[in-house]
């Protein structure tokens, strides 16, 4: 295992212990954890000699300026420090410190670069406290709008709240970071996630496109009623209601090509066995590659929870909180990726992503890339998720041979 590979799984260990659940990592948007999380990766960006700042969405910027000077373009890369809860160590954070490493390492070699470079820790991609991902990625390219200011966490927070309370001062909408002609493009290294590079027995990929993606809050509300005197006929068990959906939901994804849909939390009052459910609220993740299945298929979810509503004397809402179409990488920029894996790996592939990634929001801004590194079983979202020192040494070296690669081949 080379030097760097060693570094990286060190660092990779380390980032893993900063948690807000002892025991278990789960680091969400602007909490304690991500607080100490910033401040640490913080420290090895300076020690490799990137300049660090915060900016007002809690996103980590390090900066390695060009000796070709400030009119020098940059070149983006970086991933998300926040996580999902009782999280695997490698998703987000392998996309931050990779990159620092890569960039050590070429100091190391006395590479000067005719580009300046940022790495970037997003504040929070996972949409796990407030339900409605990339707040993170949002702000850095200036597309945070109001309505995503007024999403509410389970205590009641606002994201406008936490982000104020974050910084001790009033929050106002961020411009993009850059301008698009001032960047070359964004590349982000992450874990597949999946099966597919394990199948074919290969450490890396290139990703070709990101899945869209659609997420929503859900809610059947009904009447509650005593358990052992109400007949089955008389209920209006929202409970009942959010399961009959949650099966339709199953069922639609298992028969289109390509669709998955999931129900991943689902919270039910008052909440007692002896007790019919009166409400039901619950999440609906539904991703596709194309953009119009997806859509029909919502359309279908949609009529199928009103034909639920009605025949179970329920009322029914439907809040979207996330909707993002599904993102082509930059052929360019994947092309030369390609050729890095093929220098280090000696063949690549090409592969979509199924996962959503701060590069879907990236794209808005300049042009994007996906390096995924192997997932052992696939797995992911998982305490066991893990890609081996090997595979990541790989990863590694297919940056570094990257950023020389762009190096010979731009001038500022
Ligand atoms: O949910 C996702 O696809 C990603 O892990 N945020
Ligand atoms: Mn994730
Ligand atoms: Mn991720």
């Amino acid at each position: 295992m080379n030097a760097g590979a060693k570094l990286l799984v060190r660092y990779l260990d380390e980032l893993a212990q900063v948690t807000d659940e002892p025991g278990k990592l789960t680091r969400t948007f602007l909490s304690p954890a991500m607080r100490r999380a910033n401040a640490l990766v913080a420290d090895w960006m300076r020690a490799t000699g990137l300049a660090t700042r915060e900016d007002t969405t809690g996103n980590l910027i390090g900066r390695l300026e060009s000796p070709a000077g400030p009119r020098a373009r940059t070149l983006l890369l970086g991933s998300h420090l926040d996580t999902v809860r009782d999280a695997g160590r490698f998703d987000g954070a392998l996309g931050v410190l990779l990159p620092i490493i890569a960039l050590a390492e070429l100091r190391r070699r006395k590479v000067s670069l005719p580009f300046a470079v940022e790495v970037l820790g997003f504040s929070e991609e996972e949409g796990v406290r407030f339900a409605s991902a990339y707040l993170g990625s949002k702000g850095y390219t200036g597309q945070l709008r109001a309505s995503d200011l007024g999403f509410a966490d389970a205590k009641g927070f606002t994201v406008r709240s936490a982000l104020e309370s974050h910084h001790g001062a009033l929050f106002t909408l961020p411009k993009p970071a850059h301008r698009k002609r001032d960047l070359l493009g964004y590349v982000e290294v992450h874990i597949e996630q999946g099966p597919v590079l394990e199948v074919k027995k290969l450490a890396v990929g290139v990703v070709t496109a990101i899945a869209g993606q659609t997420r929503a809050k859900l809610l059947f509300k009904g009447h509650a009623g005593h358990a052992g005197t109400t007949p089955m006929n008389l209920r209006r068990d929202a409970l009942a209601g959010a399961a009959e959906f949650t099966l339709a939901a199953e069922s639609l994804a298992k028969r289109t090509p390509g669709l998955v849909a999931t129900v991943g939390t689902m919270s039910v009052a008052p909440g007692a066995a002896n007790v019919i459910p009166a409400e039901a609220a619950f999440s609906l993740d539904l991703r596709h590659p194309r953009d119009a299945v997806r859509h029909h298929a919502l359309r279908q979810l949609r009529a199928t929870a009103d034909r639920i509503a009605r025949r179970r004397k329920l009322s029914f809402a439907w809040t979207t909180t996330q909707d993002n179409a599904a993102v082509t990488c930059a052929p360019a920029l994947a092309a030369a990726l390609t050729a890095s894996v093929r220098t280090v790996q000696g063949c690549s592939l090409a592969l979509p992503s199924g996962a959503g990634h701060d590069a879907v929001v990236m794209s808005a801004l300049t042009p994007v890339a996906m390096l995924f590194v192997r997932s052992r079983a696939g797995l992911s979202h998982h305490p066991d998720e893990y890609s081996s020192p090997a595979d990541l040494g790989v990863a590694l070296d297919v940056l570094i041979d990257f950023i020389e690669r762009l190096a010979r081949t731009h001038s500022s």
